[in-house]
């Protein structure tokens, strides 16, 4: 997993707030899988410096751990982090695992980003942020809460301290919008063009080929209204599926879109699953005949064959 925005800025944030407290500390921020593709935009206005070449290595005093989710994400770090006799601080808003290694933990998952977390630390120890650091974190905070369409009490709060300390709520949308992609457009177009739809006990299925972007296309799809979308694309030597279904759906079916769907389809050809309602496969039949198999086993799942809307 590439570091998001919430997490790379709150480990922005915190090297602000461990600069301040201890202004003789060396502070480097590791990345270990990399940027996501936003967060690699947001570091040009919010930048990394290179790791300080003396502590290469475990030599540091203090590690903490920001916005992980699961200490595999860590990768190499995972191994270096246990060894190290560093005092380990975890800040997180998921939930923490049992064999945790960290000597400290700041860990709430009612918070709906790691970046409210971090603020909450600039208050206890009370140091103020920058308006940069502000900024930082506010746009964490939109990230992470879908532009505060789920934003907890907590996240609404920080918002205003943020910007009472110079933060710009419309600086950090703009900043936060991607660019469209072209091929991923047209990849949308041509595959609603070829889309078929199905109706199987009032459900929508919506059924469509499109040789990239599969995934993207099939949450378009739903986002368009249809329960459950199947979207295939077939190369020289395998077909592609990815399958998306609204949060409707799987509460009023219970079908899991990974196991039930994904797994089941790929079983015989390929491989296959991911999570309930957002799942992916990759098989040895065509495309139509993975459609067809498809288009079967919903029949089975719900309980009425489905029949084409014309
Ligand atoms: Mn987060």
């Amino acid at each position: 997993m590439h570091a998001d925005p919430d997490t790379y800025l709150s480990a922005y944030a915190l090297r602000f707030l461990i600069s301040r407290y201890a202004p003789n500390a060396l502070v480097d921020i590791i990345i270990p899988e990399g940027m996501s593709v936003v967060t690699q935009r947001l570091a040009k206005s919010f930048p990394n410096q290179e790791p300080s070449p003396e502590s290469a290595g475990s030599a540091y005093d203090l590690i903490v751990a920001v916005d992980i989710g699961d200490t595999e994400l860590l990768k190499d770090w995972n191994e270096k982090l246990r060894e190290s006799s560093a005092l380990k601080v975890l800040i997180d808003h998921h939930p923490i695992k049992q064999d945790s290694p960290y000597n400290r933990s700041l860990v709430d998952t009612s918070a709906s980003s790691a970046a409210e977390l971090v603020y909450s630390l600039f208050k206890a120890v009370r140091v103020e942020p920058d308006s940069e650091t502000a900024q930082a974190l506010l746009t964490g905070i939109l990230f992470d809460s879908q532009n505060l369409a789920i934003a907890g009490e907590g996240a609404l709060r920080t918002v205003l301290e943020l910007i009472s300390f110079g933060a710009v709520l419309e600086k950090a949308r703009t900043e936060l919008r991607s660019p469209p992609d072209y091929g991923e457009v047209i990849a949308k177009f041509k595959a609603a063009k070829r889309v078929k739809v199905y109706r199987a006990s009032g459900w929508v299925i919506a059924v469509s080929t499109v040789g990239s972007f599969q995934a993207n296309v099939a949450r378009s799809f739903v986002n368009m209204g249809a329960d459950i979308a199947l979207v295939a694309g077939e190369s020289s030597k395998e077909t592609r599926g990815s399958l998306r279904a609204s949060h409707r759906f799987y509460a009023g079916t219970k079908v899991h879109v990974g196991t039930d769907i994904a797994a089941v389809l790929s079983k015989e050809t390929g491989y296959g699953g991911g999570h309930p309602t957002a799942a992916s496969l990759t098989c040895g039949v065509s495309e139509e005949d993975l459609i067809r198999d498809f288009l079967a086993l919903m029949g089975r799942l719900l309980g009425e064959p489905p029949t084409e809307v014309k």
